[in-house]
C-alpha cells in the first residue's frame, strides 16, 4: 500500500471526500493535498482534518513543475482529481478546461516520471464515463465498457478523453504505473451546487424552482462519492498496472424521475419545476457496466442505494445550509446570471 499519496483536487466535492475516506479507513497513510482552489475548491470541505498530523495542504496548481518537483520527490503514488469539472461551464468557456485538465495532466504526468521513472510510484488518474459519449434511450440493454470506443461529446469530456489518452500515451511510451476509473454521476455531501442534485435541492430550500433541462428525459446513472471513494482506493490498492476500471452502481435515473424523488423528499409539488432550455449537445444517456472493478478486483457499491441514500444527501444539504449558502453567495452568483438569465 502507498504511505503518501499526493492528492490532486482534493479540496473539490469527490477530492475532499475521499480524503477525508481514506483518513478515516487506513491509519498508516499520510495525504499531500495540492489544489489551486478555483472557485469550486473549498478549504472547508476538509476544516475537520486541520489537525490532523496524516493531512498536509499545499495550495498551489498543478502545472508548477517546480513545484511538482519537491512534492513528487516525497510521495509514492499520486490520484488525480483536479480538474475542471462542470460540462455547462464548458460550453461557456472551454479554455480552463484545455488548460487544467488537458495541459495539467500532461505536467502531472511529466512530474511523476521525472521523480519515479518505470520503477516506482502509482499514478491514478480520476476520469467520467462522459468520454465515452452517450447511449440510446430506446436500447436500455447497451451500456458502457472498458473497451467502447472512446466518442465525447462536450469540451470538458473532450478534455478528460485527452487527459486519459495522454495518460495511456505516458504508460505505454515511459512504463509509467498507471491506472485510469470511469465513473458515473456522484452524489453527496460537499457537491458544488452548480451540478444538478445540490442545485436543485438548495434552490428548494431557499423558494426557488429548478431548472429542468429540455424535456426531462435524459438519463444519469447515479452513485454514492463514497463507494466511488471506496472504488478509487480498491483501484490505488490492487489495480493492475495499465489497466482501465469503470465505476458505477446501475442506478439509472431520468432527470425527471430524479426531480421528482427530490421535491417528494422535500415536500414540494411539482409546481416548482422550471422547463428551462436544454443544455447544447446535452448527452442522452449514462450507463456504466462495472463488472470489471467487481469481479476483478472485489469491489461493491454499499451506500448508493436509493431512495434512502438520497434522502441521506438531501438531509445533509438541509442540516448543513452554513456551508452552501457561503458557496453560493461568492463568484457562483455570477455565472448563475450567465447560465440561467
Ligand atoms: P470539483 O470541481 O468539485 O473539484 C475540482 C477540484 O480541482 C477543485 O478543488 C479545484 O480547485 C481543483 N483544481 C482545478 N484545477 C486545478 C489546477 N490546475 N491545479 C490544482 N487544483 C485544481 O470536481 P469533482 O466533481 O470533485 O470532480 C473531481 C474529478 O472527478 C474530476 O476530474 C472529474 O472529472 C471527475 N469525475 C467527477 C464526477 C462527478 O459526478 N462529479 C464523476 C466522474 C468523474
Ligand atoms: O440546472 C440543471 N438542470 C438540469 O436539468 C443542471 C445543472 C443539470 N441538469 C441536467 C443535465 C444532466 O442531464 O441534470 C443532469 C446532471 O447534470 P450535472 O449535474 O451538470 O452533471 P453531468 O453533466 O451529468 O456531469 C456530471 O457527471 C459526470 C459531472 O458534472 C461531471 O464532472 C462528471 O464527469
Amino acid at each position: 500500500m502507498s504511505k503518501n499519496i499526493l492528492v490532486t483536487g482534493g479540496c473539490g466535492f469527490i477530492g475532499s471526500n475521499f480524503v477525508r475516506f481514506v483518513l478515516a479507513n487506513r491509519d498508516d497513510v499520510k495525504i499531500t493535498n495540492l489544489d489551486v482552489l478555483t472557485y469550486s475548491g473549498n478549504p472547508e470541505n476538509l476544516a475537520d482534518l486541520q489537525n490532523d498530523s496524516r493531512y498536509n495542504f499545499v495550495h498551489g496548481d498543478i502545472r508548477d513543475e517546480e513545484l511538482l518537483g519537491k512534492l513528487f520527490d516525497e510521495c509514492d503514488a499520486v490520484v488525480h482529481f483536479a480538474a475542471e469539472s462542470h460540462v455547462d461551464r464548458s460550453i461557456l468557456d472551454s479554455k480552463p478546461f484545455i488548460e487544467s485538465n488537458v495541459l495539467g495532466t500532461q505536467i502531472l504526468l511529466d512530474a511523476a516520471r521525472k521523480a519515479w521513472g518505470t520503477e516506482k510510484g502509482r499514478f491514478v488518474h480520476v476520469s467520467t464515463d462522459e468520454v465515452y459519449g452517450d447511449l440510446p434511450l430506446d436500447k436500455p440493454e447497451l451500456l458502457f465498457t472498458e473497451s467502447t470506443p472512446l466518442n465525447p461529446h462536450s469540451p470538458y469530456s473532450s478534455s478528460k478523453a485527452a487527459s486519459d489518452l495522454l495518460v495511456m500515451a505516458a504508460h505505454h511510451t515511459f512504463g509509467l504505473n498507471v491506472n485510469i476509473t470511469r465513473c458515473s454521476n456522484n452524489f453527496g455531501p460537499y457537491q458544488f451546487p452548480e451540478k444538478v442534485i445540490p442545485l436543485f435541492v438548495t434552490n428548494l430550500i431557499e423558494g426557488k424552482k429548478v431548472p429542468l433541462y429540455g424535456d426531462g428525459r435524459n438519463v444519469r446513472d447515479w452513485l454514492h462519492v463514497d463507494d466511488h471513494c471506496e472504488a478509487i482506493l480498491t483501484v490505488l490498492e490492487k489495480g493492475i498496472n495499465g489497466e482501465v476500471y469503470n465505476i458505477g452502481g446501475n442506478n439509472e435515473r431520468s432527470n425527471l424521475e430524479l426531480t421528482h424523488m427530490i421535491l417528494e423528499v422535500m415536500g414540494k409539488g411539482k409546481d416548482m419545476i422550471q422547463p428551462v432550455e436544454d443544455r447544447l449537445g446535452h448527452d442522452r444517456r449514462y450507463a456504466i457496466d462495472p463488472t470489471k472493478i467487481k469481479t476483478q478486483l472485489g469491489w461493491q457499491p454499499t451506500r448508493s442505494a436509493w431512495p434512502q441514500a438520497l434522502e441521506a444527501t438531501v438531509k445533509w444539504y438541509v442540516d448543513n445550509a452554513g456551508w452552501w449558502q457561503r458557496v453560493k453567495s461568492g463568484a457562483y452568483r455570477e455565472y448563475y446570471q450567465k447560465q440561467y438569465g
